[in-house]
């Protein structure tokens, strides 16, 4: 044996680019569950249980297939803490000649597995990951000559490579993008699906009672843990999704329903992004439920979209946009995070839906992302290096590059416009019209004065009237200027200073 391989947290794929070819009796596999990536953020409780068993799972399912794993875990009294450490340590207990590792997923990692190669006497190859459709090469091609990057046209171009709902050169159905047939406001439904609930096996209640003795003041609940932690249970979701919450996906992708954390979301993200599940699978398999006749149009090119598009631009996007992108604070907000995005205290019922299920699933979905928890931040000038950290411990599905880039481009527009056209603001009113929340809500969400008025509403037009020089000139917010304008001056001055009434209390 003399080929050491690392694997990563987030590379618990058979098909992993660094396993390739490789013949298994000259290998040896380091998984490594060190303090400096359960730290670095203080990720969600359910999170850590969730990556550390999925990889405990993981290393016997790769020693069942035949490889020899070096596993170390975190209560491991020898633990250095580190991958760099782990790394000394595995190459003083074997006999090694090489090292082949798949690229990390973020910048800080990369500069890590970068400084193995000068630092160790061991030659080390450092593998593209090709889990993705698009390569950092591709990416950078397609930004070439570009004045504006948008997502729209790179999914096109993810189309035709992949041929996904393709027939022939023209998008399946006549239409690339089915967007405006996303966005139906939910009825409760008694046959809603839900996802499937798998009981947590002996490995995994080890690793939560680990997790509630050392990280016990962190964020979230491990009691109702249900996560799938092998890749077996994670195609047990998938196919339940397929056959079960797929066909209204498309009608339902932008809807909130109280109590109702999942709707008909697939709830695979985490299991996409750790390896578990191969994305194009997925997408290929929702695909042939469409020429199955099982799903509609909507659905299916709904679903394919947030895969092949959204996932993979952002992910072009974080590359692109350099080490420093996290630095960006274009609309110079500087407002501590507020306290309750911790705990779900708050009057606000669509913040407290949004939070609660967060610290109880580690989940929420798309919209309640953006244009509740994000707006929320957005319009409250909070500085979105702490919006970016949340986003980052809170949720099973975190990882730096696909988390930033939502977080702090799309969600809070701290990059100028990189990624999104323009900001993701609203008022009360599209929480009104794309969910239940207002109705259950101490606060009206028709008032714009007053102490009864949705805190939403004083704040949009305060973040409208704060950002005048920053955001007039942007033709998208032409409408909402236009609106700022035509209000009698009066106005303007009560809803600013209701604005600043309510920030106040925010601490
Ligand atoms: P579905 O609604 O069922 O969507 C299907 C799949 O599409 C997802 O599993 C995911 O793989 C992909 N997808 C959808 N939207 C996006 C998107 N905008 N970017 C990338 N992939 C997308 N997604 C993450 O995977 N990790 C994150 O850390 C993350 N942070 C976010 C932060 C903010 C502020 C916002 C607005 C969005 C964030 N997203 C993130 C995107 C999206 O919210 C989640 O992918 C989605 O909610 C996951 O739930 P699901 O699997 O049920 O998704
Ligand atoms: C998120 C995470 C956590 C909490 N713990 C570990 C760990 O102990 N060992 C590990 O290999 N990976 C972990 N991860 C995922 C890593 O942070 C992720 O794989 C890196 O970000 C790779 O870029
Ligand atoms: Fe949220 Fe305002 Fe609706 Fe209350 S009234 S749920 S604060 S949008």
């Amino acid at each position: 044996m003399n080929i050491l391989i690392p694997v990563l947290g987030d590379q618990l794929s058979h098909n992993l680019s660094a396993l390739s070819r490789q013949n298994k009796a000259d290998c040896i596999l380091l998984m490594v569950e060190v303090d400096e990536e359960t730290v670095y953020v203080p990720h969600h409780k359910a999170k850590i249980a969730y990556i550390l068993s999925a990889m405990r799972h993981h290393a016997e399912d790769l020693r069942a297939a035949g490889w020899t794993v070096d596993y170390i875990q975190l209560t491991d009294p020898a633990n250095s803490g580190s991958f760099t450490g782990e790394l000394a340590r595995a190459l003083e207990r074997h006999s090694i000649t090489q090292v082949r590792v798949t690229e990390a997923s973020e910048w800080r990692v990369k500069a890590m597995l970068d400084s193995w190669v000068d630092r160790f006497d061991v030659p080390i190859t450092i593998l593209p990951d090709d889990r993705f459709l698009c390569s950092h090469g591709e990416f950078e091609s397609w930004v070439e000559g570009r004045k504006q990057l948008r997502m729209e046209y790179f999914y096109r171009d993810m189309r035709r490579k992949s041929g996904l709902l393709m027939a022939g050169t023209d998008p399946e159905g006549g239409q690339w993008n089915y967007d405006s047939e996303n966005r139906k406001p939910a009825q409760r439904d008694l046959h809603m699906p839900r996802p499937i609930s798998f009981t947590p096996d002996s490995m995994t209640r080890d690793v939560i009672a680990m997790v509630e003795a050392r990280f016990a003041g962190n964020m979230g609940r491990t009691d109702n843990f249900s996560f799938a932690v092998t890749r077996a249970d994670a195609l047990r979701q998938q196919q339940y999704f397929l056959d079960h919450a797929l066909p209204s996906f498309g009608d339902y992708q932008d809807a909130m329903l109280t109590d109702e954390p999942f709707l008909w979301h697939s709830i695979l993200s985490p299991y996409i992004n750790s390896g578990l599940l191969d994305p194009l699978e997925l997408c290929r398999a929702v695909e042939a439920q469409y020429h199955a006749g099982k799903v509609p149009i909507n659905a299916a090119e709904g679903f394919i979209r947030q895969v092949i598009g959204w996932r993979e631009y952002v992910r072009g996007i974080y590359w692109h946009a350099g080490p420093d992108y996290v630095r960006n604070n274009a609309l110079d907000a500087h407002r501590p995070l507020p306290e309750f995005y911790w705990t779900g205290e708050t009057k606000m019922h669509c913040m407290s839906q949004a939070i609660e299920q967060t610290r109880d699933h580690a989940y929420a979905h798309h919209i309640q992302r953006l244009m509740v928890t994000g707006n929320f931040a957005l319009l409250a000038g909070i500085d979105p290096i702490q919006v970016h950290e949340w986003y980052l411990a809170v949720y099973a599905d975190a990882y730096e590059w696909v988390e930033l880039p939502n977080s702090l481009g799309m969600s809070q527009f701290a990059d100028g416009g990189l990624l999104a056209s323009k900001p993701y603001a609203a008022s009360g009113a599209y929480i009104n019209r794309m969910s239940d929340y207002c109705g259950r809500c101490r606060y009206d969400v028709k008032q714009r004065m007053g102490p009864d008025a949705c805190p939403f509403n004083a704040l949009y037009w305060d973040f409208i009237a704060r950002n005048e020089d920053r955001l007039r000139k942007n033709p998208r917010m032409a409408m909402p200027y236009k609106n700022w304008e035509r209000m009698q001056p009066d106005d303007k001055v009560a809803l600013r200073a209701q604005a600043k009434q309510f920030l106040e209390t925010l601490g």
